[in-house]
């Protein structure tokens, strides 16, 4: 179900009187449900869900990570040199995850056919299907496919489960295995797992499909070779972000906090390194669970995540 954005409206404090330049993110945001006719920018879109949460027997709460997140983000200074669209929310209903996933990506697909960035908010990370299905969408619509797709999810599960049921335990199992149906290469990039938090069939998911991942050890420091390699060989990327990759201490907010978790300022220079190429075609971040949060510390943290993915427009 389509949450149009005149419902989604951020506020926030008005500094207006102290100059032009002294604007806050809610008084730039522009609300639009299509991107049509709109000059390019990033657009924001929240997935409102926790049926994958549930069907992976987590903790429920990420339907309201949308809302949460706005209400920090449209607080914060804008220092934005390109458009900033808001174009709402899709909702799932109840444990109808499918369809929602289908509406978020004709809804992605069709902003970045008009030429825009979308930074979508979660919802549980069964998010991630719905993005790629998005971009893929979009990449055939320019007559390109996903092999020069590179997907970097910073998480600390490799969320490759195999299940009957998706679920926010599937989503890259589900893009692995429909790469392989197109006989493509799925190129997979995990950042921040955690040893102790993921089996060792997972781990031997993770070698048999060829992903590359780091472990939340590994991830102690910027990962600046593995980053530069990536811009280098693929022309676009699709960056997610599970918000229980980073320490439970900073983001309590989440169904499955991290024990170690990989530094907020690594996750932010991982985060801008992969925007300064220009080719990020879709940002996310996933997991933001209001009900478990302390004090709104996670949902400050995830509006800052957000607030450097939607960036100062150079990667436009
Ligand atoms: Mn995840």
């Amino acid at each position: 179900m389509r949450i149009p954005s005149t419902q989604t409206r951020m506020s926030g404090r008005d500094d207006s009187a102290e100059g032009p330049d002294a604007l806050r993110i809610h008084q730039l945001s522009i609300p639009t449900d299509s991107g049509e006719a709109l000059a390019p920018g990033t657009a924001l879109l929240g997935f409102a869900s926790d049926a994958g949460v549930v069907r992976n027997h987590g903790r429920p709460g990420a339907a309201g990570g949308p809302s949460a997140l706005r209400a920090q983000l449209g607080g914060l200074a804008a220092h934005l040199s390109h458009p900033l669209y808001d174009a709402g929310d899709v909702a799932c209903e109840g444990d109808a995850l499918e369809p929602a996933q289908e509406e978020l990506a004709a809804t992605i697909a069709s902003l970045i056919g008009h030429g825009h960035r979308p930074v979508v908010m979660g919802g549980g990370h069964e998010v991630a299907w719905g993005s790629y299905l998005g971009i893929r969408s979009a990449l055939h619509a320019k007559g390109k496919g996903v092999e020069r797709l590179a997907v970097v999810n910073i998480d600390a599960h490799f969320d490759l489960r195999a299940s009957d049921r998706a679920s926010s335990g599937t989503p890259f199992r589900q893009m692995a295995e429909a790469c392989a149906a197109d006989g493509v290469a799925f190129n997979y990039f995990c950042l921040g797992v955690s040893e102790a938090a993921n089996t060792a069939a997972l781990f031997r998911t993770a070698a048999r499909i060829g992903a590359t991942f780091l472990t939340d050890l590994e991830m102690q420091e910027a990962p600046r070779g593995l980053l530069a390699e990536i811009v280098e060989r693929f022309d676009h990327v699709y960056l997610t972000v599970d918000l229980d990759a980073l320490p439970s201490s900073e983001m309590p907010a989440v169904s499955a906090p991290a024990t170690l978790g990989v530094p907020v300022a690594v996750a932010l220079e991982c985060l801008r390194a992969l925007r300064g190429s220009g080719k990020v075609i879709l940002s996310e971040v996933a997991e933001l669970n209001p009900l478990q949060d302390v004090d709104n510390r996670g949902a400050k943290l995830a509006a800052r995540v957000v607030y450097e993915m939607i960036g100062d427009g150079a990667a436009l």
